[in-house]
């Protein structure tokens, strides 16, 4: 059995009842094996970046898991398809979004799975829900540099 690795993983939901998929997919996700969810931050709602319709609900929780990066990957990927995820387009409104922010100390980077996830400083639809329940992960530099970008803690 590997020691569990302490996760970051970022939900956003911009289509249907957004703000009841982040919540049941923060639950969902604790229930799925090798991941025990310890910390959830606030719903957040955002203005969309790069991408369409209506406003994103966003979050960031903290897991301890056994799996793998990729197999962590996979579950998040089937917990998306579960939401009635559809992929018309990059950066398309979507149901349900998952991203994997750090895994440990992890640096991976290919075409399926690239950690830190690459464009997570410049987010702070990411940064301030991350800040919130893991501040050493997050710098004053970062949350500042990101200010002007309109969230809204529900
Ligand atoms: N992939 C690579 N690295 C990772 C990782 N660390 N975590 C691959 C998750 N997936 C990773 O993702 C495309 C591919 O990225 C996957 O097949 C996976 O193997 P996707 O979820 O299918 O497509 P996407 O969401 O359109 O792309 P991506 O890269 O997740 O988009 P972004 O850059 O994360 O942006 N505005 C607000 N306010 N809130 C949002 O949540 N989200 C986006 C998505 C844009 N604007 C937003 C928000
Ligand atoms: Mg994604």
């Amino acid at each position: 059995m590997r020691e569990p690795v302490t996760a970051y993983i970022a939900l956003g939901a911009n289509l249907g009842d957004a703000c009841a998929t982040v919540r049941q997919a923060i639950a969902a996700l604790g229930a799925r094996p090798g991941i025990a969810l310890q910390k959830a931050s606030s719903l957040y709602r955002t203005a969309p970046m790069e991408s369409s319709g209506p406003d994103y609900i966003n979050a960031v929780v903290e897991v301890h898991t056994t799996l793998s990066a990729p197999d962590l990957l996979a579950q998040l990927q089937a917990l998306e398809l579960a939401n009635g995820r559809e992929r018309p387009y990059r950066n398309a409104p979507r149901t349900l979004d998952l991203d994997i922010l750090l895994f440990g100390a992890a640096r991976l980077e290919s075409a399926a799975l690239t950690v830190p996830h690459p464009r997570m400083g410049g987010r702070a639809f990411v940064l301030v829900p991350l800040a919130e329940i893991a501040p050493h992960q997050v710098s004053e530099a970062q949350l500042q540099a990101v200010q002007n970008q309109s969230i809204e803690r529900l």
